[in-house]
């Protein structure tokens, strides 16, 4: 394999997302992504974008298919205690967010990858990174029994949350905290309970009703840590998602077989720095949120967006400052979005062993945002995302 300039490692929402970014600055990359991309294309993952990312996507030639098929949701529901709390996003800030599958958004990057010509290397193994201090670093990985070795001015860590480029980072303080619960998921092809998101906060847990299209429903319910898929066979789990709503949701609720399920535990992790030398790691590799705020995939936008802009600075006039506030910059939005996932997280579950005190905070905490425009409008300014 031919040098190149930069070396990315990872080919989800992140890593193909730079590529393409880099490109439109002139920049070549190579990107080393260990699933085949049927598998990466297969998981079930994010469903709404903000409205930022939205417009960095249009404003990049990624634009057309989301007008086309994303649903713009100009609100969002807040049921707890019978009743629905609505957050009306348009009114407090003017924004939006789009229910986008993070499937079609990864599509619509391999297909640009594919069109520009971009190289794309699937099913590599053993990646590994050398000489990172140096201004030539070297990557090394495997494809069946063949072995490659290639250099590049720099490396961009984009390998998700189980990753190998984060290990890389020697002076890395991490600040996590694991939920002591998890999403059992469901997808199924019936017309969604209703138009917009509805976050549930119930005795039993949480629940959310989410949806990918007019015709295809995503739902959630918090399950313990421990939980066995096969003890919730389709009927189980849309009895309990009935429970789990307000009535006057749950009674409209048309249930069918699920075409994929899955259980996700609910992390909060920041590793900081984001950098070393000429290691630079985006998205869910330097920080992952629970799923509750809807912001692990907008966070992997925005950071490779700081970092293609601070590349092409870099590649422009050998300018670094950019790069250098990399880390400073990208974070400052990630604490942000933590901060809000950690506390959507905490408003919405039953958390064990969390006595009558933790239920009144989250009735006053409800019934303040009922009633205050101010809580509405923080609420609704993080949901539909902090300006890039
Ligand atoms: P990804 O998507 O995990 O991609 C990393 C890629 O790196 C590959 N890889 C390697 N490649 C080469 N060598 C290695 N050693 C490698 N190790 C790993 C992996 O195979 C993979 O293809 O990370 P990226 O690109 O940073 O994107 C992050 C997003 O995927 C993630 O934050 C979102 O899915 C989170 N998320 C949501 N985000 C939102 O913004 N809105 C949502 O509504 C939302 N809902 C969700 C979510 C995540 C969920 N799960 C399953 C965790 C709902 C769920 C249930
Ligand atoms: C989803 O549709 O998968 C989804 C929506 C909102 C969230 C999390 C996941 O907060």
């Amino acid at each position: 394999m031919a040098d190149t300039q930069v070396a990315i490692v990872g080919g989800g929402p992140a890593g193909t997302l730079l590529a393409h970014l880099l490109e439109s600055h002139g920049i070549e990359s190579v990107v080393l992504e260990r699933r085949s991309r049927d598998y990466v294309l297969g998981r079930i993952r994010a469903g709404v974008l903000e409205q930022g990312t939205v417009d960095l996507l249009a404003a990049h030639g990624l634009g057309d298919r989301i007008d086309r098929e994303g649903l713009r949701h100009t609100g969002v529901n807040l049921a707890a205690g019978g009743r629905v709390i609505r957050i009306d996003l348009a009114a407090r800030t003017g924004k939006a967010v789009t229910i986008y599958g993070q499937t079609q958004v990864q599509t619509d990057l391999y297909e640009a990858r594919d069109a520009a010509g971009g190289a794309m290397v699937f099913e590599a193994e053993d990646v590994a990174l050398h000489d990172l201090e140096s201004d030539r670093p070297r990557l090394t990985y495997s494809v069946g029994c063949e072995s490659t070795t290639f250099g590049a001015d720099f490396v961009a860590g984009c390998d998700g949350s189980h990753g190998v480029c984060s290990s890389y980072l020697p002076a890395v303080r991490r600040y996590a905290t694991d939920y002591p619960f998890g999403w059992l998921g469901i997808l199924a092809a019936t017309p969604p309970v209703c138009d917009e998101l509805i976050y549930a906060n119930h005795p039993n847990g949480f629940a959310l009703c989410s949806m990918r299209s007019r015709q295809l429903s995503r739902y959630y319910l918090q399950c313990p840590m421990d939980t066995d898929l096969e003890e919730w066979p389709d009927d189980r789990f849309w009895d309990e998602l009935r429970t789990r709503l307000p009535a006057t949701v749950g009674d409209n609720l048309i249930t069918g077989p699920s075409i994929e399920r899955s259980i996700t535990p609910l992390h909060s992790l920041v590793s900081e720095p984001m950098q070393v030398g000429r290691l630079h790691l985006a998205g869910d590799a330097a920080h992952v949120v629970p799923p509750t705020g809807a912001k692990g995939l907008n966070l992997a936008v925005s950071d490779v967006h700081y970092l293609s802009r601070a590349l092409a600075a870099y590649y422009r006039d050998g300018s670094t400052g950019l790069l250098n506030a990399y880390s400073r910059t990208a974070l400052s939005r990630v604490w942000n979005a933590v901060r809000f996932s950690w506390w959507m997280t905490q408003l919405m579950h039953r958390f064990p062993g969390d006595g009558d005190f933790g239920l009144r905070m989250q009735q006053t905490e409800l019934d303040y945002l009922a009633t205050s425009r101010a809580a509405q409008t923080a609420m609704a300014e993080n949901y539909v995302g902090l300006p890039l």
